[in-house]
Parts: C-alpha cells; sequence; structure tokens
C-alpha cells in the first residue's frame, strides 16, 4: 500500500485507526496529522506527526509530497451537533478540506478513504433497514457535507481514475479517544458515568433507535475496504455498515448486568432528538457483505463486557 497519511489523526477514529495502521503497515510508513499537535499517546507517541490544517489549499499536499504518500485516510470532521453550531465552518472543513483531500489525491495518484455517516441519510430515506441506494435528503449541515463528500468521491474516481472509497459508519462507541459534538456520543458517556457515577442522563429519549458500532470493528472496517479487490467493488462511495441497532434502554440494560445498581434517566435535547429522529435505526449493509466481505465481531453484549472491563482500568476502579 505504500506510505500513508491519515488526516485529522487526533480524533475518536484516528486515535484507534493509525496505531491499528502502523501495526500492519510499520510505524514510520504511517504518517499522522492535525491541524495543531495535542499529545493523544496512541498517535502522537507511536510515529511520525505532522500538522497539516485540511482547510488550507496546499497543507495536504505537502504532506503528501514530502513523505511520498500512496493512500490518505481522511477523517477530519465537525460532528452533527456541533455543525449546527457553526454551520460554515463546518462545509469548510468537512467539504472544502475533502476536496483539497482530493486535489492532492488526483496531482500524487493517492488512494483515498473517506469516513461517510448514517448522518447522510434524512426525512424521506426509509429509517428501518435503509437500503444501500436510496433517498439523501439530510437536514443538516453535516449530513449535507457528507452526501457531497460521496459524490465528490465517486466523482473523482469515474473523471480521474481515483481510488476513492467510503463507508458510511454508525455511531462509534469507544474508549480510547473521545467522540465530541456528535448525536450518538451519549453512547460512549453512559459508560463512563456508569463507571465514575453510578448513574447518567441521556440527552436523548429512551427508545430511540440508532445503528452502532464498537470501535475495534470500525477500524477492521476501514482497513478491510481499502484492501479489498477494486475489481469486486461496484459502489465504492459509500458503504453501508452497521453492527447493532440499539436505544439508550437497551444499553442501559445490558449495562446492568455489570452494574447491577447503575440509574439512568432521560433530559431530552430538541436538536440532538431531532436528528437522531432524521437517521436510520438498522441500515442494510448487505452490498458490504458481498462486495468486500464485511462482517462485524462485536454486538451489544461482547461490546458493553469489552468497554467496562478495559475502562474499569483505565479510569482505575478496578
Ligand atoms: C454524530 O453523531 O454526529 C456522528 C455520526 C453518527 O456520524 N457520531
Amino acid at each position: 500500500m505504500g506510505r500513508i497519511l491519515v488526516t485529522g489523526a487526533l480524533g475518536q477514529i484516528g486515535a484507534e485507526l493509525v496505531p491499528a495502521l502502523r501495526e500492519r503497515h510499520g510505524a514510520d510508513n504511517v504518517i499522522a496529522s492535525g491541524w495543531r499537535r495535542r499529545e493523544v499517546a496512541s498517535v502522537t507517541d507511536g510515529g511520525p506527526f505532522e500538522i497539516v490544517d485540511c482547510t488550507l489549499p496546499g497543507d495536504i499536499e505537502a504532506a503528501v509530497e514530502k513523505h511520498g504518500i500512496e493512500t490518505i485516510y481522511h477523517m477530519p470532521a465537525f460532528l452533527s451537533v456541533l455543525g449546527e453550531a457553526q454551520p460554515e465552518a463546518a462545509w469548510a472543513l468537512n467539504l472544502g478540506g475533502y476536496a483539497n483531500a482530493l486535489e492532492a489525491a488526483r496531482r500524487h495518484g493517492c488512494a483515498v478513504f473517506f469516513p461517510s455517516s448514517i448522518g447522510a441519510f434524512g426525512p424521506g430515506t426509509p429509517l428501518r433497514h435503509t437500503p444501500q441506494d436510496t433517498i439523501q435528503r439530510p437536514n443538516t449541515i453535516y449530513g449535507v457535507s457528507k452526501v457531497a463528500g460521496e459524490l465528490l468521491g465517486d466523482y473523482y474516481h469515474a473523471r480521474f481514475g481515483l481510488d476513492t472509497r467510503g463507508l458510511r459508519l454508525p455511531g462509534l462507541i469507544s474508549h480510547v479517544a473521545p467522540p465530541g459534538g456528535g448525536t450518538t456520543d451519549y453512547a460512549v458517556h453512559i459508560f463512563y458515568e456508569a463507571l465514575r457515577e453510578g448513574r447518567y442522563t441521556c440527552f436523548l429519549r429512551p427508545d430511540s433507535r440508532l445503528d452502532m458500532m464498537y470501535m475495534p470493528d470500525a477500524v477492521a472496517a476501514i482497513i478491510d475496504l481499502m484492501a479489498a479487490d477494486p475489481a469486486k467493488l461496484s459502489h465504492r462511495n459509500a458503504f453501508n455498515v452497521t453492527a447493532m441497532s440499539v436505544t439508550p434502554e437497551e444499553i442501559a440494560a445490558e449495562i446492568r448486568n455489570h452494574i447491577p445498581g447503575f440509574a439512568i434517566d432521560y433530559e431530552v435535547d430538541p436538536l440532538r432528538q431531532a436528528i437522531a429522529d432524521s437517521w436510520p435505526d438498522s441500515m442494510d449493509d448487505s452490498a458490504a457483505r458481498a462486495e468486500w466481505g464485511w462482517r462485524p465481531r462485536y454486538d451489544l453484549a461482547t461490546m458493553t463486557a469489552e468497554m467496562i472491563g478495559t475502562l474499569r482500568r483505565k479510569l482505575n476502579l478496578a
């Protein structure tokens, strides 16, 4: 695969994607980058790091030239809730930054990975068993930028022959780096608060069903998609992938199997609830299964057991 650049490497996904790529390709072959340096041990301790502001035309290209990059994993994004607070900045980063990545890739013949999202769907989309190819009319700036990113990736593939690939990721549950500014963040916060406080106040309704995935499955999906035989890919940007379809009350019940006294209550935030209500609750990921062999390893029970065990050690609660 040659040398790799990961942009937005200090975020929730990058913090686990970078070590996995370094393990596979060698630490010196994976250049992590962010718009400023912040110590995230799993990323900054293990190999090269560059300052790259994706919104500046030329920044990504400079890193590509300097390191002889052949593949870009383009991860930075304003998530759905933060995007509604700062729509202009969200558009500049989420789409403008991706356009800069694609231009650098076009000039240097790089392959590119783009993380789309369940946020690329919206009102009008069938929300149960959401098909791979369906109506995409999101009503958040995050969703609009994700749909535009999917289309731009397909355009660069069709027009310039660029090897662009992407996934529509669901809410991601993880314990290395926190998410920030998303609608599905509750599914991470609930574990920290269950362990620290024994209780959690959720900003979504108890029955808000959404697709979710544990981070090791997301990292495996990203790596497997980029390694897949291109002759077998007819979708490229972007594949539905999911691992579980869960509600806050179902996650809480599973946590109670480990922390019996855990209590949850609800103070619904209207913005986040409206976004959640416009997103799928169970995507159909059969295209990913058929075209490149996608299979999640974790369900609600195995993810919860591992999150609780790992966070107990991380928070010194063992
Ligand atoms: C968000 O909640 O904004 C993200 C996502 C599902 O894309 N986690």
